[in-house]
């Protein structure tokens, strides 16, 4: 038995499951997280299946069919008798939120993709050479035997533009369009997906991306473009730390640079790191990891209780 057919043997022991990604969900966590639930549904009539999260749903993923099942953690104690989680596009425990204190009394199953992942499920499937989660789950539908309609086939869909970054990372593969495409196949709308997707900005949004534009530094002897914002930022533009989505990747926009950084001051105080790079020798997840953050080789991100120019000082060290 291959370790997709374990997993699949491992679900069908269970009646009542809850599916959760992590806090500060994306396209992906959310997009393979609809599929699954209404994969199992469709399969397994007999389970009860939720999928429940700890924080509120991006205003660019709303528009996916499906949005409308998931619970959020507050609401968990209406579910009784759960007998296993899966957590999906999570590398730690600590990324599931409130849910992380059924470590230990439940069994957890852990799907992801993040080469950081540590794996703390009982079981884990982890595969870092695929470039999203949605497409693991994907592949598992379809050993499943599970037809993917259209609501589950936008989901994935998005959870793959997500990911690869509209199909712009390098971590897209020939296996990435292979199931793109069957996506489109059944229906899948590129053009609708695109438009809500990333077109889909909030005048917040624009006005905190003019503003760390505005304040843009490049560190040229290591190609280190950064920028930050602060919550005074956040309150002046009345934004949240969703409107933020897609600065680290403009950063990296600039000819020369080979690693953007964006710093987002949260409201305790902490500074929330994201990197990209494009260079094949810079490992982000490694640095991220001085952090205690992690996530993958070309795009990682972190939390630290440093001071900016402190938590620069060290990412230039690596570079
Ligand atoms: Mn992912």
């Amino acid at each position: 038995m291959n370790k997709l057919e374990l997993l699949f043997h491992e679900i069908q022991k269970y009646k009542n499951i809850i599916i959760t990604t992590h806090q500060n969900p994306d396209g992906d966590g959310i997009g393979a997280g609809i599929a699954l639930l209404l994969g199992l549904k469709k399969k397994y009539l007999d389970k009860e299946i939720n999928f429940i999260i700890d924080d509120n749903i991006p205003n660019n993923i709303k528009f996916l069919s499906g949005t409308e099942l998931i619970f959020k953690t507050e609401n968990i104690k209406e579910i009784k008798n759960i007998d296993l989680i899966i957590s999906l596009d999570a590398a730690s425990i600590e990324r599931i939120g409130e849910l992380k204190n059924f470590k230990g009394k439940l069994p957890i199953l852990n799907i992801d993709h993040h080469i950081s992942n540590d794996n703390f499920g009982d079981f884990n499937y982890v595969d870092i050479k695929s470039a999203s989660t949605s497409e693991i789950i994907f592949t598992f539908l379809e050993k499943l035997g599970i037809e993917i309609d259209i609501r589950m086939g936008e989901a994935l869909y998005t959870g793959i533009v997500n990911d690869t970054g509209n199909f712009k990372h390098s971590n897209v593969s020939k296996e990435t369009f292979i199931k793109a495409s069957k996506l489109i196949e059944i229906g899948v709308n590129n053009t609708k997906i695109i438009e809500n997707f990333y077109d889909n900005k909030s005048m917040a949004a624009l006005k905190l991306m003019s503003r760390a534009i505005e304040n843009i530094k490049y560190i040229s002897e290591k190609g280190l473009v950064l920028a930050k914002l602060t919550q005074k930022d956040f309150r002046e533009f009345n934004g949240n730390k969703s409107d933020t989505d897609g600065i680290v990747e403009t950063l990296l926009m600039l000819n020369e640079s080979k690693v953007s950084l964006f710093l987002r001051e949260e409201e305790n105080g902490n500074i929330k790191g994201s990197m990209r790079t494009k260079s094949e020798d810079i490992d982000l997840n490694n640095i991220a990891g001085f952090f205690k953050g992690g996530g993958h080789k070309k795009a990682a991100g972190f939390s630290s209780d440093l001071p900016v120019n402190e938590i620069v000082e060290k990412i230039l060290k690596f570079l």
